[in-house]
């Protein structure tokens, strides 16, 4: 199976959800920015500080600020598989990350699309209740994919990488699904 992977979708399509399942079920490395993000704010950190701010309103976090952080995580990718989740989420950072894994000689396998209807995504959020998760933030988190992170479906499926996958149902029936693209791809 594939396994130097990226999870791309919609606020609340179950990224982290399925990126921690499948990382665990095939020893794959995990690395979410949410969560990066969410402990810097749980330390308390200058970073952390500026990131929470944002965060809260539903914009993203600054390329750069994301960045500096992925940087520093990327050196302990290695040949057991890796799984980005949740990173990139603007073309620049995209376009960011292409040298840093040919420097490590890991180029990436496959991006699962996670896909899901609006009305579901709003439902599991408020669910959630995140700090980020109140319904007027979750509509501008919408907004602000569809303006900033969409534009990567086609920058992926022009490399030949994307893989779609349907984001409804059981937490165990879409695990299958995305097991099942990875193989069959
Ligand atoms: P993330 O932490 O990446 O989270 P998310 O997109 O909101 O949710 P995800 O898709 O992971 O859904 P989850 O599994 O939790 O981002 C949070 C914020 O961090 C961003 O808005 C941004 O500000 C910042 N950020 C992160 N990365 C960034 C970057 N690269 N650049 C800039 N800013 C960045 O699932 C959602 C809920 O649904 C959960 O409660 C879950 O239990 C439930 N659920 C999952 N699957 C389900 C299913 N099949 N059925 C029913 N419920 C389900």
């Amino acid at each position: 199976m594939k396994n130097r992977l990226l999870f791309l979708g919609p606020p609340g399509a179950g990224k982290g959800t399925q990126a921690a399942r499948l990382s665990a079920s095939h020893g794959m490395k995990h690395l979410s920015t949410g969560d990066l993000l969410r402990s810097e704010v749980a330390a308390g950190s200058d970073l952390g500080k500026e990131a929470e701010a944002v965060m809260n309103t539903g914009e993203l976090v600054s390329d750069t600020l994301v960045l500096a952080i992925v940087k520093a995580q990327l050196g302990s990718l290695d040949g057991g598989g890796w799984l980005l989740d949740g990173f990139p989420r603007t073309v620049v950072q995209a376009e960011a990350l292409a040298p840093l894994l040919d420097s490590l000689k890991q180029p990436l396998e496959a991006v699962v699309l996670l896909e899901l209807d609006d009305a579901v995504l709003i439902e599991r959020m408020l669910a959630r209740g995140r700090a980020d998760d109140t319904e007027d933030v979750i509509r501008h988190r919408l907004e602000v994919y569809r303006e900033k992170t969409a534009p990567l479906i086609d920058y992926y499926r022009q490399q030949g990488l994307l893989l779609s996958v349907e984001a409804q149902g059981s937490v165990e029936a879409i695990t299958e699904r995305i097991e099942q693209a990875l193989q069959g791809s």
